[in-house]
């Protein structure tokens, strides 16, 4: 059967993703060699378990396929142990979160609204705010983490676990700084690097591995790679707890996932294999001096930018204009989404800002003449 109804709007979708600019900060463009890994057969296989220990028979090149995975994701990271088995971020999150916590233990984030992530502790209505006892930080005035007020916060409320992490912080992660304050109370730390990893595999962002016990990060982001996450044990870890990376694979399954998707993971492979690279490592420096232009060209024309040290900036378009700007935007063929500022003076459902992002365009060519234009164009939509 041809289903000719979906086959129209994946090309409907294709052809809008190659006319608008696209600059959503966590999207990019997968390599037609990832993509070929995410269509293929693997799709059909099931394979609960992990490499040499699966409950079902047939996984010969499976397992080849993961082990593969998982040595070229520990060598580009730098790690002692890799699942890449997590379906997503979130679920990557949870898996940690259940291997190490009780249940009301006390667990650290940044602030949502302060560009940090749900699964980091936001409170109600997610699981790490549910299950646990949530204690947030937030960032400055001026959009940085004041790391002595943090440390105030950790010696005051001694939590178990603090997430450093971020999903809209537009400035370089102090991870020497975080892992010398969970030490102080002996917390776990785990770096959520989800937005950064491109650029720290890329090498023009730090590093946390030699300062946290679990680096996490999706994989589809700034790396390029297919949907999905990854949780690496580091030697730190390890030293804290033996049991660590025992303690992980055990919660990613069968904790809270049943059969790995290893077209995923066979795509993983890929990209990890493709962020080894110079051409990568040139691409990671592009990045960076695409979005310092942009973000230096919409400060020239007037405009409130918080960053940028990364990949990533957030521009204030006005109180509760955020929605409004990036639809409007979206017309003139600019994608970007709505998003808080720090300290919104808006409701949290009409923030002031627009997050932008310069990962995708980059792939697809763009250079610093390219976002100078953009940033002038963008400029004149905010305006009006
Ligand atoms: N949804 C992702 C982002 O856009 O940053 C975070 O999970």
């Amino acid at each position: 059967m041809i289903d000719k109804q979906v086959r129209d709007l994946i090309q409907k979708e294709e052809e809008r993703q190659n006319l608008v600019v696209s600059l959503i900060p966590s999207e990019n463009f997968a390599s037609e060699e990832v993509k070929m890994a995410l269509g293929s057969c693997l799709t059909n296989k099931y394979a609960e378990g992990y490499p040499g220990r699966r409950y079902y028979q047939g996984n010969k090149f499976i397992d080849e396929i993961e082990n593969l995975a998982i040595e070229r994701g520990k060598k580009v990271l730098g790690v002692e142990h890799l699942n890449v088995q997590p379906y997503s971020g979130s679920p990557a999150n949870s898996a940690i979160q259940m291997a190490l916590l009780e249940r009301g233990d006390k667990i650290c984030g940044l602030k949502l609204s302060a560009g940090g992530h749900l699964t980091h502790g936001h409170p109600k209505i997610t699981f790490s705010g549910k299950f646990f006892e949530s204690v947030q930080y937030n960032v400055e005035e001026d959009g940085r983490i004041d790391y002595d007020k943090l440390e105030e916060l950790v010696m005051q409320e001694k939590p178990k676990m603090i997430m450093a992490g971020t999903t809209a912080y537009p400035y370089i992660l102090d991870f020497k700084r975080f892992g010398e304050i969970a030490d102080k109370v002996g917390a776990w730390l785990v770096a959520d690097v989800s937005h950064i990893i491109g650029l720290i595999v890329g090498g023009v962002h730090p590093s946390p591995v030699d300062y946290v016990h679990l680096i996490m990060s999706t994989t589809h982001k700034s790396l390029r790679g297919p949907r999905g996450a990854f949780i690496g044990v580091t030697k730190k870890g390890l030293e804290k707890d033996p049991k660590l990376a025992e303690k992980i694979d055990k919660a990613v399954f069968p904790g809270m996932q049943g059969g790995p998707h290893e077209n995923n993971i066979a795509a993983l492979a890929v990209a990890f294999a493709e962020a080894d690279t110079q051409e990568f490592r040139d691409y990671s420096k592009q990045v960076l001096k695409n979005a310092a232009v942009l973000a230096e060209t919409l400060k020239k024309n007037g405009l409130r930018v918080f960053g940028t040290e990364n990949h990533l900036m957030v521009v204030d378009v006005g109180k509760e204009r955020g929605k409004e700007m990036a639809v409007k935007l979206e017309e003139n063929g600019i994608v970007c989404n709505a998003n808080t500022i720090p300290h919104e003076q808006g409701s949290p459902l009409k923030p002031s800002g627009i997050r932008i992002g310069t990962p995708a365009m980059t792939t697809k060519g763009w250079t610093e003449k390219e976002f100078e234009e953009l940033g002038n164009r963008i400029a004149k939509i905010v305006k009006g």
